[in-house]
């Protein structure tokens, strides 16, 4: 599949590249069957040139790509397929809020509640009149509470672990006894220690997305009057998420929700490690008491747009160097 155009952005800090047919518009065929054909031995796996799209030296690392195809239902706007520098996404909310812009932008008349199809679920996308982008996230869920890992440098982590489209592992430092966030590499050096002891004792979420954890959540007090909170999110490919996180954030409504601390309606402002904003609320669901319906709301500003150069002379273009950390 080739991919040649696309359109980078960032939401609230966070780097998108969206990926476009050679045409500049949505790839033709849809997403089952994009996952269908990257899909081998039972796991999705993105090939390593594709990788590449969303890593050093051709994007920076925290960038995530967006591949964009045609809806496979009726009344879906579009399908969409997330990925990191190494591996795919189940959701990935700012990326949504950088996609809904970049239609725009490319002249896609966006319905009044857009249906985009991603891999765990579908979301419905709204440009507000203020100019942010909304978008419904798929159900929430807290799968468990006050999970206590043991850190490789002594002492425990304890977290609840929370469903917001991706796997989130959350520890929380904010309240009357909490912390202000320390500096990026004290919080990624410490994020990634948790990550490595939940994997060290095989803790798992729950069914959706094959149960692994692989995003560590630290919540944090504010450094913004207005914000409830300020977090610090590791992702899988190692580095942190300069926007709030729209799974992580949903994930935290979920249990924030389960533990009574957040009513249905009541708007949650989550600041993120370089105190960009997010605004959020959630709807129970009648169904399921643990599960409820987030609503995440942020600004995406374009940066670039243009076609990707495949120079079959460039040992990076398949991806595969290691990056040294
Ligand atoms: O906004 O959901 C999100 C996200 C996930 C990883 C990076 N950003």
């Amino acid at each position: 599949m080739k991919i040649e155009r696309f359109v980078d952005s960032h939401t609230e800090g966070e780097p998108t590249r969206v990926l476009l047919a050679p045409d500049g518009g949505l790839f033709q065929l849809t997403l089952p069957e994009l996952l269908v054909r990257w899909t081998h031995d039972g796991v999705l796996q993105i090939p390593p040139e594709c990788l590449a799209l969303a890593a050093n030296p051709r994007a920076a690392d925290a960038t995530v790509c967006a591949l964009v195809c045609r809806g496979s239902k009726p009344g879906a706007m579009c399908g969409v397929l997330f990925w990191n520098a190494s591996a795919p996404l189940g959701m990935c909310g700012h990326a949504t809020i950088g996609l809904a812009r970049t239609l725009v932008h490319l002249g896609f008349e966006l319905p009044a509640r857009a249906i985009v199809e991603t891999r765990v679920g579908d979301v419905v996308v709204r440009v507000l009149e203020d100019g942010r982008i909304a978008f419904d996230n798929v159900v929430a869920h807290i799968h468990a509470r006050d999970v206590e890992v043991v850190l490789d440098q002594g002492g425990v982590a304890r977290g609840d672990i929370a469903w917001g489209g991706n796997w989130f592992f959350i520890v929380r430092h904010d309240g009357a006894k909490g912390r202000a966030m320390r500096t990026h590499t004290e919080e990624l050096a410490y994020a990634a220690s948790i990550l490595r002891a939940l994997e060290r004792a095989g803790i798992k979420g729950g069914t959706a997305n094959g149960g692994v954890i692989d995003h560590v959540e630290l919540l944090f007090n504010p450094s913004r009057p207005e914000a409830n909170a300020r977090n610090f999110v590791l992702c899988p490919n190692g580095t942190f998420d300069r926007s709030p996180c729209g799974t992580g954030t949903s994930a935290l409504l979920a249990s924030l929700a389960a533990r009574g601390e957040l009513s249905p309606g009541a708007v949650w402002r989550q600041e993120s490690a370089i105190s960009s904003m997010f605004e959020a609320r959630y709807a129970v669901v009648e169904a399921d008491v643990e599960a409820i319906l987030p609503t995440i709301a942020g600004r995406a500003f374009l940066v670039a747009e243009g076609s990707f150069v495949h120079d079959a002379a460039d040992p990076s273009r398949g991806g595969g160097w290691k990056e040294v950390r």
